[in-house]
């Protein structure tokens, strides 16, 4: 069964789950349900090799149905507040749900304290995105002894009944969760600094380990913490929430990527999927320099910068932002239908060209009120950089200037101790 873009790789997640409560009291929760109409678009990535979707499932469930009962016929486990996995972790409350499976907090009986556990469905491409992405943090999670890269730590594993379960630090919403929570206003140039420099950080640390993580996407940037304060502002007359902390961390390692292993054609979740990917050129780490830019976009505008469920499509809305693909791309890719001429097939007098030039302001022309911003948009011009090899890599970008008030105030810090 070939790969099918829309149908296969990436399913809707919100249906399904209901939001809960924290047990402290904080809204937890991860689900888009109840913004299910307007949000049916945030996606779930499914792990590699889930192509014969329905054909696998089946055959799984009808093995595994006689094997256990508490298990729906998704391959979800079925829990309660209370439950208790590996005579440890006790269910407390549920924090998020995605094709993968459901993430609850647990209070870790020996130790006392609140972690995350995944708790993946019990199908086998689950099964196997989870064993990987175990592998995957025990790798990453060693070489960084003194957890300065923000990626998430895993803190135990096991199976139960078939389910992977993996036992990571407890942190706050997703960078997305907290935006919607925030009626989708957009972060300051300051917010957007401080978070860039740690997932820069954090994802030049995966690339310098010959890894590509291949689905950075808000959902998968969560706060460490998400208290906020309510904040008015004068101008628009609203209240607004905002941030106490700004340190972010990476999740979702089920899909990440050694560069000897191979390497699925379709990687992302479709809103940050470089170009490479989609003309089916072949991918490397910078595939996540893309994706880092869109999410930044995303952060600065409070919308997704490329909004669509189809790939002419988004080609088109690329180049409304970046200007036309170049010819040496297109002529290289496997994809002719969405070649005419050396061009990009696609119809500038129709009626949808009018309706995504709406939404796709060039960027160079994007508000650059000052400095700052004139210094962020240089860098994601960088990284929205269709030729791969002419793509900034986060070991540069990490030097913008951008980034100079960060590397200042570090100087400072590091005369004053
Ligand atoms: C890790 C994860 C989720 C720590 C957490 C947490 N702490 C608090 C949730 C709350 C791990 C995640 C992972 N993949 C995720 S979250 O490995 N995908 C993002 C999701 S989950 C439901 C929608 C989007």
């Amino acid at each position: 069964m070939g790969r099918n873009d829309e149908t296969d790789t990436w399913r809707g997640v919100g249906g399904d789950t209901k939001p809960e409560q924290r047990a402290d009291g904080k809204s937890g929760s991860f689900d888009v349900s109840g913004s299910t109409h307007d949000e049916s678009f945030r996606l779930e990535s499914s792990p590699p090799g889930d192509n014969a979707v329905s054909g696998d499932e089946e055959a799984t469930k009808e093995l595994q149905q006689e094997n256990s009962c508490d298990e729906d016929e998704e391959g979800h486990l079925i829990y309660h507040v209370g439950l208790v996995l590996k005579e440890r972790y006790e269910v407390v409350s549920t924090l998020g749900a995605g094709a993968f499976g459901r993430v609850v907090e647990c209070t870790d009986r020996e130790s006392g304290e609140r972690v995350a556990v995944k708790i993946v469905r019990n199908i086998d491409c689950f099964r196997r995105a989870a064993k990987s992405e175990i592998a995957v943090l025990e790798e990453i999670n060693g070489l960084d002894d003194d957890n300065i890269f923000a990626c998430v730590r895993m803190l135990d594993w096991f199976d139960h009944d078939g389910h992977v379960c993996i036992v990571l630090e407890l942190l706050g919403l997703s960078t997305f969760e907290f935006l919607r929570q925030n009626r989708f206003l957009p972060f300051d140039v300051e917010q957007i600094r401080h978070m860039a420099f740690q997932l820069f950080r954090a994802v030049c640390f995966l690339h310098r380990n010959k890894l590509t993580h291949t689905d950075l996407k808000p959902e998968n940037i969560l706060l460490v913490s998400s208290d906020w304060d309510l904040e008015y502002d004068g101008e628009t007359r609203c209240n607004h929430k905002k941030l106490r902390r700004l340190d972010v961390k990476v999740v979702d390692f089920g899909t990440a990527t050694f560069d000897h292993e191979h390497h699925e054609s379709l990687v992302s979740t479709r809103h940050y999927r470089a170009p490479e990917v989609i003309l089916d050129l072949g991918w490397n780490q910078s595939c996540d320099v893309w994706s880092l830019g869109c999410v930044l976009m995303e952060f600065y505008l409070g919308r997704i910068l490329f909004l669509t469920h189809d790939s002419m499509e988004h080609l088109a809305m690329m180049e409304k932002v970046l200007g036309p693909i170049p010819p040496h791309l297109l002529k290289q890719t496997r994809k002719q239908h969405y070649v005419l001429n050396e061009r990009l097939n696609w119809d500038e007098q129709s009626s949808l060209d009018q309706s995504i030039r709406k939404h796709c302001r060039p960027l160079k022309l994007m508000a650059r009120k000052n400095d700052e911003e004139r210094q962020l948009f240089d860098l994601l011009g960088c990284m929205l950089e269709y030729d791969v090899c002419r793509r900034i890599t986060l070991e540069e970008a990490l030097w913008h200037p951008f980034f100079n008030p960060i590397r200042d105030r570090q100087r400072q810090d590091k005369q004053r101790s």
